[in-house]
């Protein structure tokens, strides 16, 4: 069995510069406004041009603006990118014989065969593809399965594509922080890093007995991770358990209609995530949070499962309504649960959206 993992890159911002072409060449950064230093909103994410003066994901744009003055801040425009995010999937849904959509610019491939000449090859196809019917770029990696893969996507970016035979899995993973491994967290890390662990070799090759002393069973998942081992399915199991989305709206809303037409964006929001998935849901949760930041669930068990998004937003407005008091609210959210894997083809279940 092999996997394909593809990861865009620079998704955000590399859609801006292909949209806008006077951004070519220069440090784009995509995020809050950071009104000449003082903005409070952070960087969503910056095309590698950007990243060479220092700047991230999920830095105060304030800080990026610090860092590079001459940075061109776009605001975020999160229906076009999930717009394009949709178009990317459907696409990247007809190669391998499994699918997984893991995040708006990510996808999981599972394929029966283990040629990884064969893999590789595809692997450059998707890679092609992406820049040829997008404009955009994408990183591969190419693997036993999606743990390695997802490290081996990320290895080369941007425009990579990196092939980690069977055999090659343990020398891949070895010489790389153990903070690679996915699971390996902040406050892991830095025990890990006091008990003289770093490398993925040092965890892979720790007594088990010491391992769950100190991290119970999730150190044992850990050191099965840093020796390659993932047994996870491409596009199920272990997988997704809910898709949603939510909104803190830039003034506090006290208006039913206007929390209600956020609802509706949240519903095509969550549309794109369903039609790349393959599942089907049977409970729809809606959340409101109140302007003193009290915030208030309530939910709905279906009884069977649906595919369409339309029974969700429907569903989430009747929940709304239940929830509603009159007050200012700063943010609402819809999610459905309970998750199930649908039969129908992606074709199908994007006839509802
Ligand atoms: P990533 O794939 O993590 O980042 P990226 O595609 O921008 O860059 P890379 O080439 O390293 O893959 O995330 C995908 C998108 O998700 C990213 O373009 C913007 C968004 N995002 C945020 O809004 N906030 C975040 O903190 C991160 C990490 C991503
Ligand atoms: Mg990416």
């Amino acid at each position: 069995m092999g996997v394909i993992h593809v990861d865009m890159d620079a998704f955000f911002a590399s859609i801006e510069v292909r949209d806008n072409p006077e951004l070519e060449g220069k440090p784009v950064v995509v995020g809050a406004d950071p009104e000449s230093g003082n903005g409070r909103g952070v960087v969503s994410t910056c095309n590698y041009e950007a990243r060479r003066y220092g700047i991230n994901s999920g830095m105060p744009v304030s800080k990026a603006y610090e860092r590079c003055k001459g940075a061109e801040f776009v605001p975020v425009d999160k229906e076009k990118y999930n717009l394009v995010s949709k178009k990317v999937m459907r696409y990247l849904s007809s190669f391998g014989d499994s699918f997984e959509k893991a995040s708006i610019d990510e996808a999981f491939f599972g394929f029966d065969s283990d040629d990884f000449k064969e893999l590789e090859d595809i692997g450059e196809k998707i890679s092609q593809g992406i820049n040829q019917k997008f404009d955009l770029s994408c990183s591969v990696g190419v693997s036993p399965n999606k743990l390695v893969s997802k490290i081996a996507s990320d290895e080369e970016k941007p425009g990579g594509l990196v092939v980690v035979r069977p055999s090659g899995v343990r020398d891949f993973l070895n010489p790389k922080k153990a903070k690679v491994i996915p699971g390996v967290g902040k406050k892991t890390w830095k025990e890990l890093q006091r008990i003289g662990v770093t490398s993925v070799k040092d965890l892979a090759s720790m007594k088990r007995d010491k391992l769950r002393e100190r991290f119970g069973k999730h150190g044992l998942k850990l050191r099965r991770r840093a020796r390659g081992i993932d047994n996870s399915s491409v596009g199920g199991g272990s997988g997704k358990k809910s898709f949603g989305s939510e909104t803190t709206f830039r003034q506090d809303i006290n208006d039913f209609r206007t929390l209600k037409s956020h609802l509706r964006i949240l519903k095509r929001e969550i549309g794109s995530e369903l039609n790349g998935s393959r599942y089907g849901y049977s409970t729809v949760v809606v959340k409101l949070r109140r302007s003193d930041f009290e915030t208030f669930t309530r939910q709905r068990s279906l009884g069977s499962c649906f595919r369409d998004v339309d029974t969700a937003y429907k569903t989430g407005c009747e929940l709304l309504e239940k929830l509603y008091g009159g007050d200012y609210y700063r943010l609402i959210g819809l999610r459905v649960k309970d998750l199930e894997k649908s039969s129908m083809s992606q074709s199908r279940l994007g006839m509802f959206l």
